[in-house]
């Protein structure tokens, strides 16, 4: 997509899921990914945060609940931070927060939501590999993950208790669709998506293509193709509305 294109969201709402999700296939061009790219692994290595099963950046502050002490956005991350705002989807707020997080072929992001702590818009850019994000109902808040890493969930088999009964309902019966994200793609998730359900990446080194992929008309995938992961980073842009004002004050 170049720089000044006009963008049309309503082309790119993934209709066969609940509202809302769009899927904009190449938002950035293939220079702007070589070049995010560059400075993610440019970043000093104290940047990277390891996880258990993934690496991480974060940039623009630490989301707090008595809010975010802001770190200034680099110009590399700013530039996403403006384009995205231009789509309208944060009102008239700019994202003031981004994660940088870079999966290995087997690695993923445990089924979580994003929380409280972000206005309630939350903004993808895939470089490198393809991957594919997958949705959840979500029964029970309390049993959730609310976490902004996905981290914090246990590993492996995941149930929970229906609220009307004894039955156990398995992550598995829980499931609703997927996008596949192509290289250099943008993905918005809000409104009921973003409130009530669940997104997560499994681990897996490849991928089948497949119906339950919402947005395979705006990819240049094939149904029943096999689709082996490499090295991905995604870009989570979002805005953090509760920002502390006071800097601290080092010395006297
Ligand atoms: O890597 C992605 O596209 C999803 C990341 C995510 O869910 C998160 O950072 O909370």
């Amino acid at each position: 997509m170049a720089a000044d294109d006009v963008i049309d969201l309503n082309t790119f709402i993934l209709e066969k899921l609940p509202p809302t999700i769009y899927y904009i296939p190449e938002f950035i061009t293939e220079e702007e990914e070589k070049a995010l790219w560059k400075s993610v692994y440019d970043a000093p290595k104290p940047k990277w945060t390891r996880l258990l099963n993934r690496r991480l950046q974060n940039w623009g502050g630490l989301p707090h609940p008595k809010g975010m002490i802001a770190e200034k956005m680099p110009q590399w991350l700013g530039t996403y931070c403006d384009k995205i705002a231009l789509l309208g989807v944060f009102q008239d707020k700019t994202p003031n927060h981004v994660l940088v997080n870079e999966y290995l072929p087997g690695q993923g992001i445990m089924p979580h939501t994003d929380g409280p702590l972000y206005y309630p818009v939350v903004s993808n850019i895939t470089l490198g590999s393809h991957s594919v994000l997958d949705f959840y109902h979500s029964i029970s808040s309390d049993a959730d993950n609310i976490s902004s890493t996905g981290d914090t969930m246990a590993e492996g088999h995941q149930v929970e208790k229906k609220e009307d009964g004894n039955r156990e309902i398995s992550l598995e019966e829980r499931y609703i669709g997927s996008v596949l994200l192509e290289p250099r793609s943008l993905v918005l998730t809000m409104n009921d998506m973003y409130e009530n359900y669940l997104h997560g990446i499994a681990d897996v080194k490849k991928d089948q293509i497949n119906e339950k992929m919402a947005n395979l008309h705006l990819t240049s995938a094939v149904q029943g193709e096999e689709k082996d992961r490499n090295t991905r980073i995604s870009l989570t842009i979002r805005f953090v509305p509760k920002v502390l004002k006071t800097k601290i004050k080092l010395g006297r």
